[in-house]
Formats: structure tokens, sequence, C-alpha cells
């Protein structure tokens, strides 16, 4: 009942037509996979070492199997929304299609990264690629081999176009940022337990900007930009601003699915409680606290023990954060519909291309 009126306060929702343009996208680009991997094997410099090429091949099957494809398909979309429709070409698209594998495989690597450092076990429904017994702490150098096949691939499908410079450098920054962002995270959970003064919103929103924004929406949707040679430097930036603010909402999404999500719809197991995480559900706790919940929080959060777990997780019922969440989803998802509205005509962006990205992701449960 609650969900139902939910939807209706939003501004708008996708039509059924552009769910299901999405679904059959979404099968291409995956029907792409084998092609892009076996290019990389054959046509890169892996082919000079093929028994490492084998390997690689097996550490991206792996790790790009499952998930949403949110990212692969955001840079197909951005392209197809913001390219003058006479230069589309199937050619065109299918280069579109490769460099959202690219930006898929960044978020692979930073996935077998970010489990080691979460101490996770699960990933889209399997276990995670340092956690399989064969595979340890190789998955270190396994995600080295992810990033340096971006790079053959990018440079072999865009080596020769005119924006190809601007293509990496935007690969580079989402790496700088994201590594920034990853650093905050990790620091923050790993402080003095019984002073949690610094989780607050404005820290919870510029670690959520650095690690997730910039690389989840910002380098798809100027990725997109460049492939329709549109360099201008406005647009650039407008477009940045919009996906930082759709990217907080993904991240706040991630924070809440983490302890409120099911693991048979997420693939995954949350860690945030135990890590010690400033996450959403943290800093909203913290918020709302009495003085003896402060206790509790004090005491349990950030420790391993089961019963202290399940505290946490009650503390989370009795400040009922669900509802607070529901709200907070429906207001960022009305506050970027209405800046989009706002795009000034001259810039050659679609709001229709953010909208659609908005749809992609409300009320998601994975
Ligand atoms: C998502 O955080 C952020 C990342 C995956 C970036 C990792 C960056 C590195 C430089 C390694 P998360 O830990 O909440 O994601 P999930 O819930 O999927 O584990
Ligand atoms: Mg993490
Ligand atoms: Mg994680
Ligand atoms: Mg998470």
């Amino acid at each position: 009942m609650i969900r139902g009126i939910q939807k209706q306060n939003i501004l708008r929702m996708a039509t059924n037509a552009s769910i299901s343009e999405l679904q059959r996208e979404k099968e291409t680009f995956q029907d792409l996979l084998p092609n892009v991997i076996e290019t990389l094997v054959k046509e890169t410099r892996f082919r000079n070492m093929p028994e490492v090429a084998n390997w690689t091949k097996e550490v991206l099957e792996y790790n790009l199997q499952g998930g949403k494809k949110t990212r692969g398909l955001t840079t197909t979309l951005a392209y197809e929304t913001l390219e003058s429709p006479e230069n589309i070409t199937e050619e065109s698209l299918k280069v579109s299609r490769v460099v959202g594998w690219c930006v898929e495989m960044l978020h692979a690597y930073f996935l077998v990264l970010d489990d080691i450092m979460d101490s996770s076990t699960k990933r889209r429904g399997v276990p995670c690629w340092y956690h399989l017994p064969n595979i340890g702490l190789g998955a270190i150098n396994d995600s080295i081999l992810i990033h340096s096949a971006i790079h053959e691939i990018l440079k072999l499908y865009c080596g020769n176009m005119p924006q190809y410079r601007h293509i990496v450098d935007l690969f580079n920054e989402a790496l700088l940022y994201t590594s920034m962002g990853q650093h905050l995270d990790f620091t923050m959970a790993h402080r003095n337990k019984n002073d949690y003064s610094l989780f607050t919103l404005e820290r919870y929103s510029s670690i959520v900007k650095y690690k997730t924004a910039y690389y989840t929406y910002k380098l798809p949707v100027c990725l997109g930009l460049l492939l329709a040679n549109k360099l201008d430097k406005e647009t650039h930036r407008k477009a940045e601003e919009i996906c930082l603010e759709i990217g907080h909402l993904f991240q706040m999404q991630d924070d809440f699915i983490d302890n409120f999500g099911i693991e048979k719809v997420t693939g995954k197991v949350g860690t945030d409680i135990q890590e010690g995480k400033c996450s959403w559900l943290a800093v909203q706790a913290l918020q709302r606290c009495n003085p003896n919940q402060k206790k509790v929080f004090v005491v349990c959060y950030g420790s391993p023990e089961p019963a202290h777990i399940d505290r946490i997780r009650r503390l989370y019922e009795e400040l009922d954060l669900r509802s607070i969440y529901h709200e907070e989803e429906r207001k960022l998802y009305n506050s970027v519909v209405e800046h989009v509205r706002k795009l000034p005509k001259e810039t050659s962006m679609s709001p229709d291309l953010f909208l659609k990205l908005l749809d992609m992701i409300y009320d998601r449960k994975n």
C-alpha cells in the first residue's frame, strides 16, 4: 500500500515500452561479450602470452557474469540518445557497446578489490573471486589483468578516433576519483569505534560522490558524449552535475540494500554493519538515536559478533529507517527530475536520457 502511494507521488516513470527496449538492448549488449573477450585474447598484446591470455579470459568470464549491467547499458544509451540520428550505424552502436564493456570491466576490477577490502563472501550469486579456494591473493594481480584488458580494448577499437585521448582521460579520472572515495570509505570504517562524530551527511556525500558517482554515471554518460563527438566543456559540466546526483541516489540505494535486501535477489551478503561503514543507514541512525540507542550503536556497530549485528539491525527497524529511506529515495528522484527539466535548451543534452537512467534504478532491489 505504502509503496503504491509512493509510485503515484514520483514525478515520472518510464513507459513499459522503454523497459522492454532496455531488456532488448541488454540482450544485444550481453551477446557481444564473447566477441570482445575473443578479440582481447587474439588481437591485443595479450596474444604474446597465450597462457596468461586464456587465464584472463577465465577471470573476465567469471567476474563479468550476472549483475545489472547498469554502467555498460548507460554508455550505449547515452551514445544513442546524444548522437545525431544520421551518424548512428550498426558499427557505431557496436563501438559504444564495446566501450560499455570497458566500463563494466572497470567495475569488475573495482569489485574484485572491493570484496577483499570489505571481507565480502558473495557477489552476483557466486563466491567472490578472491574467496575461491584456488584464487586467494592472486585476485590482486587478476584485477590488474582486468584493468589492462580495458586499455588494450580501448586502443584497438578507439585508438584511431580523434577523441581517443579524451576517452582515456575519462577512464583515468574515474580511477583516480574512485580510489580517493574508496580510501575515505575504508579509513572511515577503520577508525576509533567510540567516536562517530565524523559520520555526518556531508562526509557521507563526499564518500559516495567519489567512490561511486564518478565511475557509475559520469564516466558512461560523458563517454556517450565523446563517442557522439560532443566535446563542449559546458555540456560535460552539466552532465557531470546531474550524474553526481544520480550517483548519490544509486549508492544510497546500495547502502539500504546491504541491510534490507534479500540475498537471493541481490546476490550478495551485506557487511556494512560488521565492517563499521559510514553508510547511509548508519548516518541516519546516528541522527535519530536517543542517548540509550546511541550507547547500543557504539557498543555493537563495527563488531563481527552476530548478536551485535542483530542488535544494529533491530535498531534500524526501531528507528523506522525503511520508511525514512523510501521517502528520501522519492525526494531525491523528484529533485533530479526537477533539475533535468531546467536543463538549458542550448546544451545538446537530452533530459530524456537522465529520466531513463533514473527509471532504470528507481525502487531497485538489487
Ligand atoms: C561501492 O561500494 C564502491 C566500489 C565498488 C568502488 C571500489 C573502489 C576501489 C578503488 C576498489 P560498496 O562496497 O558498498 O559496494 P558493494 O555493496 O557492491 O560491495
Ligand atoms: Mg566497499
Ligand atoms: Mg563492498
Ligand atoms: Mg554496498
